[in-house]
């Protein structure tokens, strides 16, 4: 099982090296976006500002909420789940007219629950009878998609669904019961399989004003589509995706206490939570001496929170500061973070539909911002410098006034670097 654990993961480090020799993931978080399209209306430009290129940057900035199909995939199987012929689909469960979810004890570390939902007994949860749950405890909330082993988000949308709660007290649970295994669907084959865990504590309650796991069936007011985990996926709003299990099919309860998560198997730290960090979208890869320059990003607002975006401008001729690896001491200046949206892009209207968590009902507008768990736009009008070589480089300030990537100089807890790119001004 092991290795062709490792197996799967090599397939996706793979898949990892051909995306970064196409130049997408480390060369330039630009390229991250440039596939998520561009046609959300802008917030108004800050006039003060004065620069028609600035403005324009910040006009073509991408949608705030992504449209299902063009979220970055990351799936993994052979074949991949949702690109099964139709008629295997509906036999595997892959449809919402067929789909049936497992809900048993671990027979090996048994939780005692009364009330097993299983396929071999012919008591499986139904999609009909999920939204028939859905009816009274259905939620939704934004968030952002982001791998832990990518730089760069893969989607920001509005996650619909009933928390998995709901369906586990169904069960009856009654003692020893401390985790929660959860599975995909992976062409029946034990190699392939894809799984993740939580502590039920974790699945019961909701800390920090986080909203709940949810097992999700809607993605921006639509059916969730199979690419997408489609018709099912849990979604663990606080999580990295790799917590974020589609194709939904088995969920397991156990008196076990540790995690068996799939993503283990790669190095990774499975408790991490979203990370805020920021990234640049558009900037001017040469300009001239003087010229002020312009330029956009987005930050991932993680659970930390976001209190500010900065920019630094450095010439590649002056030596970097000896033993502060996280420039601390350099001169950073303020971007400014724009306001929320007035247009939320690939939302039905481009509106915030109804009672989605953390945003005002009567006007749709979010309770505070920048949101956590979701993403926030900025932008700088840099002073314009001589001619030379020089790295621009953004980071972010949390909530709690700290700088974000704080020292942490790996990245299995979730990529936050420090990003920096080049600019050539000459004459
Ligand atoms: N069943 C299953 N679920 C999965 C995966 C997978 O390969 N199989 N990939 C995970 C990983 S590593 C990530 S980052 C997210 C990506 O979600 P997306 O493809 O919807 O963008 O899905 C997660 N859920
Ligand atoms: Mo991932």
């Amino acid at each position: 099982m092991q290795n062709s654990e490792r197996s799967l993961l090599d397939h996706e480090a793979l898949t990892r090296r051909h995306f970064i020799q196409m130049g997408v993931v480390g060369a330039a978080a630009l390229d991250c976006v440039s596939s998520l399209g561009r046609t959300a209306p802008p917030p108004a430009p800050d006039p003060a500002q004065g620069s028609p290129e600035l403005a324009k940057a910040i006009e073509s900035l991408e949608p705030y909420f992504t449209s299902q199909e063009k979220f970055r995939d990351v799936s993994r199987g052979k074949p991949l789940p949702h690109s099964l012929p139709a008629e295997t689909m509906r036999k595997v469960g892959l449809t919402r007219e067929t789909w049936k979810l497992d809900v048993v004890s671990d027979p090996d570390h048994p939780a005692r629950i009364r009330r097993p939902f299983s396929q071999k007994d012919g008591t499986a949860l139904d999609f009909a009878a999920l939204l028939k749950l859905g009816e009274k405890h259905s939620v939704r909330f934004a968030k952002t998609m982001t791998c832990l082993n990518i730089g760069c988000p893969l989607g920001s949308g509005i996650w619909e669904g009933v928390p998995l709660r709901e369906v586990i007290w169904l069960t009856q649970p009654r003692e020893n019961l401390r985790r929660v295994f959860y599975y995909g669907y992976h062409n029946d084959d034990p190699q392939q399989m894809f799984r993740s865990s939580l502590s039920i504590d974790r699945v019961l309650e909701d800390p920090f004003d986080l909203p709940p796991v949810i097992l999700c069936y809607k993605l921006n007011g639509e059916w969730l589509n199979s690419e997408r985990g489609g018709p099912v996926r849990v979604v663990v709003p606080e999580a990295y995706g790799f917590k974020s299990i589609k194709w939904l099919t088995r969920v397991v309860l156990t008196n076990l206490h540790n995690a068996n998560d799939t993503y283990a198997e790669g190095n990774n730290d499975l408790e991490s939570a979203l990370k805020t960090f920021a990234a640049r979208l558009s900037f001017p890869k040469q300009t001239k001496p003087g010229e002020p320059i312009p330029v956009t990003g987005y930050a991932q607002v993680g659970v930390s929170g976001l209190s500010k975006v900065q920019v630094w401008i450095q010439s590649n001729a002056v030596e970097l500061p000896e033993g502060d690896p996280y420039f601390t001491t350099a001169p950073w200046i303020d971007a400014q973070i724009l306001p929320a949206p007035r247009n939320w892009g690939a939302v039905p209207g481009g509106k915030i539909p109804a009672d989605t968590l953390g945003f005002d009902g009567p006007t749709g507008q979010p309770r505070a911002w920048p949101m956590r768990l979701g993403k926030a736009h900025w932008a700088a009008l840099l002073p314009g410098v001589r001619a030379g070589d020089y790295t621009l480089r953004c980071r972010t300030i949390d909530d709690k006034g700290m700088a974000q990537p704080m020292p942490r100089p790996f990245q299995k807890s979730g990529n936050a670097a420090i990003e920096a790119v080049e600019i050539k001004v000459k004459a």
